[in-house]
């Protein structure tokens, strides 16, 4: 009965606490045109992959389960992302398999 009434309390708390403030949705764009990756189930990091101090963006593709890895040119408050390049590890694609 206690841990009921301990998880009622919590839920109680979580419900009242502020939304989160999300932003809308938007397409992440490199050369001008929405990324497509085909085949949905994309994951991406946002990271300062090389170390320029701008975040890049990488993202894992459910087809072939390569990493394609888009460096930011820009900012981080408004970043542009040219063409990408295959995650490689000793010299060949990383390739890693569903499920
Ligand atoms: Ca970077």
């Amino acid at each position: 009965m206690k841990s009921f009434l301990w998880s009622l309390f919590i839920l109680s708390l979580s419900v009242l606490a502020d939304p989160p403030d999300y932003q809308s949705p938007f397409r992440v764009s490199s050369n001008g045109a929405p990324i497509e990756l085909g085949l949905g189930h994309a994951n991406p990091l946002v990271t300062d992959w090389n170390g320029d101090g701008l975040k890049d963006l990488i993202v894992g593709q459910y087809t072939g389960g390569k990493l394609r890895y888009y460096q930011n040119d820009d900012s981080n408050d408004s970043p542009a992302f040219g063409d990408f390049v295959y995650m490689q590890a000793d010299g060949s694609d990383i390739s890693l398999s569903s499920g």
